[in-house]
C-alpha cells in the first residue's frame, strides 16, 4: 500500500471551502478512495478544546505571537496523531486550512512577519507541506457577505477591517505565485457546480 496524500483547502473567511471539501469527499468516496476530511485549528479533541479556548475568549486579547503558537501547538497534535497515521495507512486527508492560514493571518495580515511563521514551523512541524493546496480567492466583500447571516459568536477574524481581509487574500496569492508545484488557485467567485468540477479534475489528475 502505498502513501496517501494530503490536500489542503485555504482562503479568506466564506470562500466556500467547507462546502466544496464535501462534495470532493463524496465524489472520491464513490470512486472507491478512503478519505478523512479534517480541518483547522482542530482536527483532534485535544487541539479543538485549545482553539475552544481561544474562541470562548474572542481571542483579542491574544497578540500575534501567541496566536501563531497556538495553532502550531494545534497543527502539532493534529499531524502526529491523525493526519500522519491516516496517509500512513494510503488515505487521501483532505483539511480545511493548514499551515497557510498561519502565514496569511498571523504572518501577513497580523503583521508577524513570514520569517518567524517558517522558524516556529520548523519547530513544530518540520518540512511537512500538503501534496495538493486548494487556494480560494474572492472579493472579501462577497465572502463576508455569503456568511453575514452565521452564528457570530463562531468567529474571530471575520469581523476585522477590510483591509484585514485584502491583506490575506494578497497574502494567498503570494504564496501561490511562490508555490505553484503545490498550489491551485481557484477563482471562488464561480458556481458551486463549475468549482466541484474544476477541483474534482486536479485531484484526479494527482491521484
Ligand atoms: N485561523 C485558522 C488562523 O487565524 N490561523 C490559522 O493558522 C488557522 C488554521 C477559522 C478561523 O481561524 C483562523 C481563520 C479563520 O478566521 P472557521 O469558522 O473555520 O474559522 O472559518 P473558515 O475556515 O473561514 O470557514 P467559513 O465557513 O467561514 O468559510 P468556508 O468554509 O470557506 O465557506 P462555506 O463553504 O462554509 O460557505 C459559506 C457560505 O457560502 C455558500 C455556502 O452555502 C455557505 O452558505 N457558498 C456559496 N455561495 C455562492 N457561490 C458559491 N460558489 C458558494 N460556495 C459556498
Amino acid at each position: 500500500m502505498g502513501r496517501g496524500i494530503c490536500i489542503s483547502f485555504e482562503g479568506g473567511e466564506g470562500a466556500g471551502k467547507s462546502t466544496q471539501i464535501g462534495l470532493l469527499k463524496d465524489a472520491l468516496q464513490a470512486k472507491g478512495f478512503a478519505i478523512v476530511t479534517t480541518r483547522e485549528p482542530g482536527g483532534t479533541v485535544d487541539a479543538e478544546a485549545l482553539w475552544q479556548c481561544f474562541i470562548d475568549h474572542k481571542g483579542q486579547h491574544w497578540d500575534v505571537i501567541a496566536q501563531a503558537f497556538l495553532v502550531f501547538t494545534t497543527r502539532r497534535l493534529h499531524l502526529v496523531s491523525l493526519i500522519e497515521p491516516s496517509l500512513a495507512a494510503g488515505k487521501i486527508v483532505i483539511t480545511d486550512r493548514f499551515t497557510d492560514s498561519t502565514r496569511v493571518y498571523q504572518g501577513v495580515a497580523g503583521g508577524l512577519g513570514l520569517d518567524k511563521i517558517e522558524s516556529i514551523k520548523q519547530e513544530c512541524i518540520g518540512d511537512f507541506e500538503p501534496d495538493l493546496t486548494f487556494i480560494f480567492d474572492i472579493d472579501p466583500s462577497v465572502g463576508l457577505a455569503r456568511i453575514g447571516k452565521r452564528d457570530p459568536s463562531r468567529d474571530t477574524f471575520e469581523d476585522k477591517k477590510f483591509d484585514f481581509h485584502n491583506s490575506l487574500r494578497t497574502g494567498y496569492l503570494d504564496i501561490a505565485r511562490e508555490n505553484s508545484d503545490r498550489c491551485v488557485v481557484i477563482d471562488a467567485n464561480q458556481s458551486i457546480e463549475a468549482i466541484a468540477a474544476q477541483i474534482l479534475q486536479n485531484v484526479t489528475e494527482r491521484i
